[in-house]
């Protein structure tokens, strides 16, 4: 399907725009405070002794959102005043005190931000029936048993989307695989880090882990997504993707991204974070950076370094170049063979979706088109970006994993069993080849 002429809106690819301040970015003291949420990230360097509680009780109004003696790092959101007193080389023993830590960076907290560059007409992108959205089928909770018993209980669908959502079951081996691992996700936890999720979706009843979910936007436990801007029901179609491969697994709703689709970059590291230590095996991250964050580098190596397997969606732009932490990919933080795992789209033909990104560090593709999920509000969607692609892999890594599979194994072999790509214009750069849901299974079954 050609898609150039396709808005890009409902793309979950945000930006975690490095904001620059309205000062030039130049954390300096001023008399006047600073205002309300305005803060900087400060990465450090931890010792063993050290403790998250010495931190906050030693850095002024410090927050620890990431936090890690495997890797020796921490990373703080701070209030500007007492930043800029931390990047002052002098300063910063005074201000961490006698403990055993050093600042490693300083940045202004990022204004993340969904690749807007498309009419905000395209009411968020997605094809909706035009009829019967409101209603669902009774009685309908499973997504196993593949694409026929799922789509066969959703009295609105008409013929053709129910061949679209058989043709792409089909083409991933989704039911083959469910018959190979038919523990289907059991014992899996996926974080989603996004707008949030319809907690009383009926496809997602059973499905979320709603004790260790948590809502950064609304700071309070329910991460419901709120119906106010043009990104409304992004991570509801998100965890609709994972849970159609994985349909036991659970989903660990982070809200860290505003109905828009923007967020703050701290938002973001703090939910990777808390899902580290919730238990979480999957983090799902719908979204991305043009910048290379030093403290979002640190949090997913904190993950990564728990055997936390990370999905990043490439990015919309259709461009060269995928969009960070992927784009971290290959450095000597992240080889190529980490737990980090960066996803373009295609086509079901296996050709590179043109809103696709793509790079020599690209780790693999997923069909991103018109993919039938969930909506809130009961509502099904066809939606399209690299958004819909990454969740694709994050469900096929949570069925992998049930099967009592390494991280490390599961990581591996995602990319070793994709699809080979048929796309000769840019073959180079789309890893290793599109998601292959069955033989990936075989290879555990
Ligand atoms: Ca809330």
């Amino acid at each position: 399907m050609n898609k150039r002429t396709r808005p890009l809106s409902f793309m979950s690819l945000a930006v975690l725009a490095m904001a620059i301040t309205a000062c030039g970015g130049t954390p300096a003291v001023t008399a006047t405070p600073a205002a309300q949420g305005e803060t900087k990230l400060v990465t450090l360097r931890i010792g063993p002794g050290v403790t998250s509680a010495a931190l906050t009780s030693t850095v002024t109004g410090a927050q620890v959102i990431a936090f890690d003696h495997t890797t020796g790092r921490a990373v703080l959101s701070v209030p500007v005043d007492t930043a800029s007193k931390l990047s002052s080389a002098n300063l910063s023993a005074q201000a961490l005190g006698s403990l055993d830590a050093g600042v490693l960076g300083v940045e202004a907290d990022g204004v993340m931000k969904v690749l807007a560059d498309d009419p905000e007409a395209d009411a968020l992108g997605l094809t909706t029936w035009a009829g019967g959205l409101t209603t669902w089928a009774g009685g309908l909770t499973t997504w196993a048993g593949g694409a026929l018993t799922w789509a066969g209980g959703v009295n609105f669908l008409n013929s053709s989307d129910l061949a679209s959502a058989g043709a792409y079951w089909n083409k991933l081996g989704i039911p083959w695989a469910q018959k190979l691992i038919p523990e289907l996700g059991t014992g899996v936890t996926v974080a989603t880090i996004d707008t949030g999720i319809d907690l009383n979706h009926p496809l997602l009843q059973g499905r979320i882990d709603t004790a260790n979910s948590w809502d950064f936007i609304g700071n309070d436990a329910v991460p419901q997504e709120e119906n106010s801007g043009g990104k409304y029901g992004h991570g509801t179609a998100v965890a609709g993707v994972i849970l159609q491969i994985a349909p036991n697994a659970k989903i660990q709703a982070y809200r860290a991204l505003k109905p828009d689709g923007s967020g703050a970059m701290s938002n973001v590291i703090a939910a990777i974070t808390k899902a580290s230590t919730n238990g979480a095996r999957v983090i799902n991250l719908s979204l991305g950076s043009t910048t290379n964050s030093l403290a979002l580098n640190t949090a997913v190596a904190a993950a990564l370094a728990k055997g936390i397997l990370v999905v990043n969606s490439s990015g919309n732009a259709g461009t060269e170049g995928v969009v960070y932490p992927g784009a971290a990919l290959g450095t000597l933080q992240f080889p190529l063979t980490s737990g980090l795992i960066s996803v373009g789209s295609v086509t079901l033909d296996l050709k590179k979706s043109s809103f696709s990104q793509y790079a020599k560090n690209l780790s693999m593709t997923a069909p991103g088109e018109l993919i039938l999920t969930t909506f809130p509000d009961a509502r099904l969607v066809k939606a399209s970006g690299t958004s819909f692609a990454a969740p694709a892999v994050s469900g096929a890594l949570a069925l992998a994993l049930s099967t009592g599979a390494t991280s490390a194994s599961v990581a591996a072999n995602v990319k070793a069993t994709a699809s080979a790509n048929l796309d000769p214009t840019f073959n180079p750069e789309l890893g290793a080849g599109t998601l292959n849901v069955g033989a990936l299974a075989d290879n555990y079954r």
